[in-house]
């Protein structure tokens, strides 16, 4: 077969997903104490830590889109007010492959039958989308493929792992939940086997690491469950008509396609009765979820009510995955909602309202506050009042500002990051264990693009228009990427 690489010599294409600020960076590596504008708290010591996608080699293909980049994870490890930086590759099976044959074997994103012969059987897990911190390990997550083990103190590869045989999933999602009551970790798997099967497969994993309940059920079709949603009682699954057709997949066309003929159903069954208790609801207009904020559950009347936080669009994610039906349709941006089930009045209804009239995504909280009613919303998002729009990204537009939601008050505030740069996902870290909900820290990356470097910013979180507490500069850029989270010094014994 041959590829567009071949053609092409050994270069990253002249794409967006390959050049500018989004160009891969490469580079691993440590920077021992970085300069900093401010006072980072001291009450922050520990690591955040963060997943990217950064391609090690040239793709086989010139279109090959950003997801399918390889796992680079970087980490921050915040000390009495000094931070370092660490960045490492997760040594995949993929990368360790590539590295000996320097170059890509892999092909198009999930589609083994686009791979070269030579890889035929092997994984193709990138391990680039989040990280997560659980029973004293720390991994990192894809959702086609089972979690790599990190060393959390050098981001060292342990290895792929099936905790000890109890993942039986070949798959396992980048968005687990954590019950901060339980310190149970909630996760699922979905194409089960690794081919577009409807399986998911739904997993409680006790806090120290013992699985205690496995259990499955079908969706109505094969679909990107790329995140779900898990209130103190009930878990619910948004299945959204980014299909997954395997003759398709098999003639080399993309894994994931747009279908606005399927309809969005929803899949809520309670944490202590399991998958039995299922039910299925409908969504009346087409809707996919992006990232979800938070489920929590509600008495009204006597009625038990579900609330759905997350970021929803009405379109697909068209700029990575086409429509099938409509060449031309174009993506639409997406916006805040609260999905509110009444589930007790057995009717295949819900209530779809606006919870954030902002065009964003990358929802946090408060992570304490998780599974119950939270109050204070955190996201990206670009405030045209603030700041002019970026140029495109292999995303779309990059991020311009932070927002901050509070519902108690109904009230917005926004940090603008500055001309030329873009905040990434925020994460919340409270100041003390019994803070407040909302009284502590956001900390995020930003792209400072005209001087192709990379901030660490902490921000008050109940003053993001002050603006950072602590910019911690990189001398370098890192990788854009998706998702992260906070580990104390204490967790790690550090
Ligand atoms: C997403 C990210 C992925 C992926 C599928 O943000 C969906 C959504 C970074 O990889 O493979
Ligand atoms: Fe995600």
């Amino acid at each position: 077969m041959q590829t567009t690489s071949d053609l092409r010599g050994h270069l990253f294409p002249d794409t967006r997903v390959f050049t500018g600020y989004a160009a891969p960076v490469r580079i691993e590596g440590e920077v021992h104490d970085l300069e900093v504008v401010g006072t980072i708290p001291r009450e922050l010591d520990g690591a955040y830590y963060r997943n990217s996608a950064d391609h090690a080699h040239p793709p086989l293909f010139d279109n090959d889109i950003f997801l399918n980049g390889d796992g680079m994870v970087h980490m921050v490890r915040l000390e009495n007010g000094h931070a370092d930086l660490t960045t490492r590759y997760v040594q995949t099976t993929k990368l360790k492959l590539e590295r000996k044959a320097r170059r890509a074997l892999f092909g198009a994103y999930r589609n083994s039958f686009t791979d070269l012969p030579e890889v035929a059987g092997q994984d193709n897990n990138t391990a680039n989308t989040a990280v997560m911190w659980h029973h004293g390990k720390l991994y990192a997550l894809k959702e086609s493929g089972r979690p790599y083990e990190l060393d959390p103190l050098t981001l060292a590869t342990l290895g792929e792992r099936d905790f000890d045989g109890q993942l039986q999933s070949k798959t396992f999602t980048a968005h687990p939940k954590y019950d901060p009551e339980t310190g149970e970790c909630i996760a699922f798997g979905y194409n089960t086997q690794g081919v577009a099967d409807k399986r998911i497969e739904v997993y409680t994993i006790a806090a120290d690491g013992h699985f205690t309940r496995t259990e499955a059920f079908e969706a109505p079709y094969s679909s990107m469950v790329h995140d779900f949603l898990v209130s103190r009682n009930y878990i619910a699954f948004v299945i959204c008509p980014m299909v997954c057709d395997w003759e398709r997949v098999q003639r080399g066309e993309p894994y994931w396609h747009w279908d606005s003929t399927k309809k969005t159903q929803i899949a809520i069954f309670s944490r202590q009765e399991g998958v039995k208790s299922i039910r299925w609801y409908t969504c009346p207009v087409a809707a996919m979820q992006t990232h979800s904020f938070n489920a929590w559950e509600e008495s009204i009347e006597g009625s038990t009510v579900l609330h759905l936080d997350h970021f929803v669009t009405g379109s697909g994610w068209l700029s990575q995955f086409p429509d099938i039906h409509d060449p031309d349709a174009h993506e639409r941006p997406p916006f805040g909602e609260r999905w509110s089930f009444n589930l007790s009045d057995g009717q295949d209804w819900f209530e779809i309202r606006r919870l954030i009239n902002h065009v964003g995504e990358m929802p946090v909280i408060d992570p304490r506050y998780a599974m119950r009613r939270a109050t204070q919303f955190y996201f990206g998002t670009s405030n045209t009042a603030l700041g002019p729009m970026l140029p495109l990204g292999p995303k779309g537009p990059p991020f311009t500002c932070l927002g901050h939601y509070d519902e108690t008050r109904d009230t917005f505030d926004f940090y603008y990051a500055g001309p030329d740069s873009s905040p990434e996902e925020p994460y919340f870290v409270p100041r003390s264990a019994d803070a407040p909900e909302g009284d502590g820290w956001l900390m995020c990356m930003v792209g400072r693009r005209a001087e192709n470097r990379t901030d660490l910013v902490i921000l008050d979180a109940k003053k993001l228009s002050q603006g950072p507490v602590a910019t911690i500069k990189f001398p370098c850029r890192v990788h854009e990427g998706f998702h992260g989270t906070w580990v104390s010094a204490k967790a790690l014994s550090w």
